[in-house]
């Protein structure tokens, strides 16, 4: 049977990427996000390029009920998840914490701790009870270092990172994989997110230095994905060629 994927996220940058791979690559996939043009758009491309099934579902993670509710209502044949790619995400400001805002605080961790939560919670039984599947979880090299003024984005991963370890321990019993992908630099809407829109703030993070690409990072996950059933990646640090770590770049100068 073909295998099912679900990728939060999937209206931009590395899920949509991610999601267009897996479609290449044999996955059905019910792909998630708050903007639901683009979900549509993304459904009709996928299934006129490729063999996938496409199912979306328009929900934002942060609310715990419209994630309950439209997990609860899987149509019977889109029950049986075997991939769940914990990626939706955000990164809100970049300053001293003494200067932070607080409503930027609470939409990072809302999102990408509280919001991976929810999802999880929904997804998880299913897999212990089948005694199959894998949880990829997008966590970030500031979930690995903490740089400076990105203090509450990388508590946010750091938790990713110790939610990470503990699904692998508690479900490791139960024959489901769990793995962390550690991206630094890439290039999507990430930025222009956390600069609130602002485009020339937003080039600043890749002056002087090639980043990565989504793409890049949906090989990364489909290798993870396509290992032997008795090989599991526990996690994986990927960055540009000129990251050394989370907080030291070489940039060319001009
Ligand atoms: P993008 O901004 O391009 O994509 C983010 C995705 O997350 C969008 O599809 C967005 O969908 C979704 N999302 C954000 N908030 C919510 C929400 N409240 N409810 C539902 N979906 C939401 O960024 P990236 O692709 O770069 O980011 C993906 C993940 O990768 C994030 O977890 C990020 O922290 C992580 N990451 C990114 C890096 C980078 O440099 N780009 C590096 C390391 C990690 P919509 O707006 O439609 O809801
Ligand atoms: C995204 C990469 O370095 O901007 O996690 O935090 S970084």
């Amino acid at each position: 049977m073909t295998k099912k994927a679900l990728i939060t996220g999937a209206t931009a940058g590395i899920g949509q990427a991610t999601a267009r791979l897996l479609a290449k690559n044999g996955y059905d996939l019910i792909i998630t996000g708050r903007r639901k043009e683009r979900l549509d758009a993304l459904k009709k491309e996928l299934e006129e390029n490729s063999p996938a099934k496409v199912l979306t579902l328009h929900f934002d993670v942060r609310h715990r009920n419209e994630v309950d509710k439209a997990l609860s209502a899987l149509p019977e044949e889109w029950k049986e998840i075997d991939v769940l790619v914990n990626n939706a995400g955000l990164a809100a400001g970049l300053g001293p914490l003494h200067e932070g805002d607080v409503d930027d605080w609470e939409q990072m961790i809302d999102t990408n701790v509280k919001g991976l939560l929810y999802v999880s919670r929904k997804i998880l039984p299913g897999m212990v009870e089948r005694r199959k599947g894998h949880v990829i979880n997008i966590s970030s090299t500031a979930g690995k270092e903490v740089y400076m003024n990105g203090n509450v984005y990388c508590a946010t991963k750091f938790a990713v990172d110790a939610l990470n370890k503990a699904m692998r321990l508690e479900l490791v019993d139960h024959g489901v994989k769990v793995t962390s992908v550690n991206p630094g630099f890439v290039e999507t809407e990430f930025s222009l997110v956390r600069f609130k829109g602002d485009r020339e703030k937003a080039k600043t993070p890749y002056a002087g230095m090639e980043p990565l690409r989504a793409e890049d990072i949906a090989e990364v996950i489909l290798f993870v994905l396509n290992r032997p059933d008795h090989v599991n990646i526990n996690e994986i640090i990927v960055t540009p060629k000129a990251q050394a770590n989370a907080f030291y770049i070489h940039r060319e100068k001009k």
